[in-house]
């Protein structure tokens, strides 16, 4: 099954450019692909210096978040995210200072934007799914002109909650979209020990339309996301997008992936960088040169030292403040396991 894609690896266009991308938002795409491979540098200094708990970073796959969510409209739409769409988050409105404090473990980080539609990074695999599916039937049950993202992995994909929710989806006819975020690994497990099939074909299995995506293209990956978005608002239900990627980084901070990753591999996958290959285009196309570069990279700079700044005059974290919001009574097991915790720490708040 051929991956749907729009630009070659050298930054031909193959194909034509989607509907709805105007100067402006192809420009914006880049941007956001941009800040997402800077702000990996800037978080993993912040997470060497103990400023950030662990830090998933996302390089290799900018293509896949940005180009999936600029084919939504954060305005009406539902994101429903894994632990890596730093990105989509962002582009929902997500403050990036709040992201970093959520890193953090900051209770502020978990101030998400209220009047948007967006819900906290999933780190619990595949537990997010059947969410995603039931706030679209919701929407559906609703008559409501509005969508559902849902963002996992390849090794989320084996889960069971991705399947009950895909099948779900497809016996409601619940206008969701789940982008499978296939980057070859999930940690140290390669892709041929989590399936033998294609991801793509899994929704024929559950009746919902299914499309196989070059997910180092922005361009191929805002088309086929805009297609899906458009049948789910015209009540033709639920798709699965297979995005295959590449995670060029560690898979946490807390990762060493020289452990079980081929040098020739990665070394062959960077052959495929979606920043490259969009950048050369953009500049083909006279969208972009080293002029507008130069202002991106300075306006990320200002934004993520900014955010630093509200990361910093946060002040430090009350290590009890975790059992906090849990209950409205705290249950006795709970109230001694705050209270020996605390003493392990000797003592504190
Ligand atoms: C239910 C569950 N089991 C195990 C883990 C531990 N874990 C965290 S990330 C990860 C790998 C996930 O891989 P994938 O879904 O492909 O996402 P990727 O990290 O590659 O983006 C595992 C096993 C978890 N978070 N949740
Ligand atoms: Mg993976």
């Amino acid at each position: 099954m051929e991956p749907l894609q729009l630009l070659a690896p050298d930054g031909t266009l193959t194909g034509d450019v989607p509907d709805g991308l105007d100067e402006d938002r192809l420009v914006g795409m880049m941007r956001l692909m941009l800040l997402g491979r800077r702000l990996d540098q800037k978080a993993i200094a912040l997470q060497r210096r103990g400023k950030l708990g662990t830090y998933a970073p996302l390089s290799g796959q900018e293509a896949a978040s940005v180009g999936s969510s600029f084919a939504m409209d954060p305005d009406v739409d539902h994101l429903v995210p894994q632990y890596r769409e730093q990105l989509a988050m962002l582009h929902w409105g997500l403050p990036l200072g709040t992201y970093l404090l959520q890193r953090y473990g900051h209770p502020r980080g978990a101030e998400l934007p209220e009047h948007r539609r967006l819900y906290p990074q999933q780190v619990a695999l595949a537990a997010h799914a059947p969410h995603a599916t039931g706030l679209a039937w919701g929407l559906r049950l609703r008559g409501e002109r509005a969508a559902v993202i849902c963002h996992f992995g390849d090794g989320a994909s084996s889960e069971g909650d991705a399947h009950e929710a895909m099948n779900l989806a497809g016996v409601t006819g619940a206008p969701v979209i789940f982008v499978i975020q296939n980057n070859g690994w999930a940690i140290s497990v390669p892709l041929h020990l989590q399936t033998r099939g294609v991801i793509a074909r899994r929704a024929d299995g559950v009746g919902i339309a299914g499309e196989r995506v070059d997910g180092n293209d922005v361009l191929a990956m805002y088309a086929a996301t805009r297609r899906a978005r458009a049948r789910a608002l015209d009540g033709g239900g639920a798709t699965l997008i297979e995005a295959v990627t590449y995670r060029l980084g560690a898979h946490t901070t807390a990762d060493d992936p020289t452990k079980y990753v081929d040098a020739d591999e990665l070394e062959d996958a960077r052959t495929r960088d979606p920043l490259t290959r969009y950048r050369t285009w953009l500049t083909g196309a006279g969208l972009w040169d080293e002029a507008r570069e130069e202002a991106a990279v300075a306006w990320i700079d200002e934004t993520v030292d900014e955010a630093v700044r509200v990361f910093d005059a946060a002040g430090p974290v009350d290590p009890g403040a975790m059992f906090d919001h849990v209950y409205a009574d705290e249950p006795p097991r709970l109230a001694r396991q705050r209270a020996e915790y605390l003493a392990a720490l000797g003592g504190g708040a």
